[in-house]
């Protein structure tokens, strides 16, 4: 028998998901998440982020992440009743783009941690900068401008990185922290992605940063899977000695550090797997390891994405290119405001889960053209940097037309914004938080015109993070599985929750589709008031 353990570091919570692995069966055997805000009030988090005035400040602290981790490895030893000298190996998925800053004493450090001592204590002093920008803060505006034209304008850069500059991406936070605090800049020795961070605490080590979670930063040449200089000059001269090395996703950074060891009795032959980030995590979560399908995430982002063989960039600029763990690419598009809006939404209104659902049944398909657009916090696709709901046609105070309204507005967008990858897709893998509500799910098979499944688990990133702990320890033991074999019993979809496209909704949709657009234009300030077409869907 064997176990592996997937952790997902995102941004509200830390998980770990267990396998078994045998000749016989494969399971997922335990799954437990601490989440930030009611598990470490300390560090007063709201939904994983640290309260700031401004809306485009989005920090996290890394100290909580690394409390975090020492807290839930801890019960795993005591409350799992896993067998832990069966645990092969150990990977990880981290929320994207986000970074941390340590100084020239975090190395020796790491290497000689205190196992009779909480883990967050020792790392004091370890940081050159105490908190982490994340992929929600949008405050970079002026340093991708700068990027983008030092390298040659957005289309290089994003020919080159996979993306063009982006506020939340890693080089242009370095960027700004650089020109911001440049005495702490200077102490920086290394700066870490949330996965490399997470993946070098358990290995006692620096860790490197795999293609999948690189190809976030605007700093990695996609093409080659290595830095890329130009994009490295026009972020900060010298920044080179400062990034981890870029390794393939299924790279073994070491055995687990004898701090895990003797603290929590965990083997010491125990691999330590190179973490990726959450959307190549649950790539592999979602069973998408050729191509076909697409996944849709609803997470705290929403994000949509599908397995790519050869990198093919946005020319709209909205999506992105990553790497796949399986060392292909993935296409990807994300929408911050996922699953605080839809609850911001409930909340206004006052209604539970169940009440929620009940307004999505009770409403028709195309809310008889009224349209919200939730920008509740400032938006990534399409970029919308001054936040604010803006709404057509939509009283306030209806709450069933508002509930549906988000909903609707969520998977129009998806499908809007999606149009670039060029991928036929008849089928949707559904994953994340709110996969497990069939009415949200009915919208989006009805928008995206396709048959959308669930999955048992639905925390894709911290099984696609087990699952890759497999391939990786499977390949360093000298056999290589194929992908196929690797998710075969784990990552399939459940045949029986498929939720079918109505032809009638569909027809609707295609309609709205293009006055939703309009709406998006409008209120982008780029065309003209869509009220009049609205009309035309009551
Ligand atoms: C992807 C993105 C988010 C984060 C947090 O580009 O910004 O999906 O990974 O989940």
């Amino acid at each position: 028998m064997s176990i592996y353990l997937g952790f997902d570091s995102s941004t509200q919570s830390l998980t770990v998901l267990a396998i078994e692995v045998t000749a016989a069966q494969r399971k997922v055997v335990f799954e437990r998440s601490l989440q930030f805000d009611e598990h470490f009030p300390a560090y007063g988090t709201r939904n994983g982020v640290l309260p700031h005035e401004s809306p485009h400040v989005a920090h996290s602290s890394p100290r909580m992440w690394a409390e975090a981790l020492d807290r839930l490895l801890g019960i795993v030893a005591k409350e799992s009743g896993l067998a832990l000298p069966e645990i092969r190996a150990i990977a990880g998925s981290g929320q994207q783009h986000g970074s941390v800053y340590l100084n020239g004493s975090a190395g020796a450090r790491l290497a000689g941690l205190d196992p009779a001592k909480p883990l967050v204590g020792q790392l004091d002093g370890i940081f050159s900068r105490e908190t982490s920008p994340i992929w929600m803060d949008s405050s970079t505006q002026e340093e991708c401008r700068e990027i983008a034209r030092a390298v040659g304008g957005d289309a290089v850069l994003a020919q080159l990185t996979g993306s063009r500059a982006f506020e939340r991406f890693t080089g242009p936070q370095i960027r700004k922290f650089a020109k911001e605090d440049p005495a702490a800049y200077a102490r920086t020795d290394r700066i870490h992605l949330v996965s490399s961070f997470m993946a070098s605490l358990l290995a006692g080590k620096h860790a490197p940063i795999d293609p999948g979670d690189g190809a976030g930063m605007n700093l990695m040449d996609l093409a080659h899977k290595r830095w890329a200089p130009p994009a490295l000059d026009a972020t900060q001269p010298g920044l080179a000695a400062k990034l981890p090395g870029i390794e393939e996703s299924w790279h073994v950074v070491g055995a687990l550090s004898p701090y895990w060891v003797k603290r929590h009795g965990f083997p010491s032959e125990a691999q330590v797997v190179a973490w990726s980030g959450d959307n190549p995590c649950s790539l592999i979560g979602v069973g998408l390891v050729k191509q076909g399908s697409i996944a849709v995430s609803l997470g705290t982002s929403t994000t949509l994405f599908g397995f790519m063989e050869k990198p093919l960039v946005d020319p709209t600029g909205s999506g992105h290119v990553f790497g796949s763990p399986t060392g292909d690419y993935m296409s990807l598009i994300c929408f911050e405001n996922g699953a605080l809006a839809r609850d911001a939404v409930r909340r206004e209104h006052g209604l539970n889960w169940e009440g929620f659902s009940a307004h999505l049944r009770s409403t028709p398909p195309g809310n008889k053209g009224r349209v919200l657009l939730p920008w509740f916090k400032p938006e990534i696709t399409p970029r919308v940097l001054k936040p604010g709901v803006r709404r057509y046609r939509l009283d306030l105070g209806d709450a069933a037309a508002n509930v549906r309204a988000v909903v609707e507005a969520q998977m129009l967008s998806l499908a809007i914004h999606s149009q670039w990858m060029g991928v036929q897709f008849r089928t949707v893998h559904a994953t994340g938080g709110a996969a497990v509500n069939r009415e949200i799910l009915q919208v989006m098979s009805d928008v995206l015109n396709a048959e959308v499944f669930q999955f048992e688990v639905s925390n894709s990133a911290a099984l696609g993070a087990a699952l890759r702990a497999y391939h990786a320890h499977s390949a360093a033991c000298g056999r290589t599985l194929p992908w196929g074999d690797v998710i075969q019993g784990f990552a399939e979809p459940v045949r029986t929750s498929r939720i079918a496209p109505r032809p009638d909704a569909v027809q609707v949709y295609s309609r709205l589709k293009p006055v939703f657009a309009a709406c998006e234009e409008h209120a982008l300030g780029r065309g003209r008031d869509p009220s009049g077409l609205l009309e035309s869907f009551r």
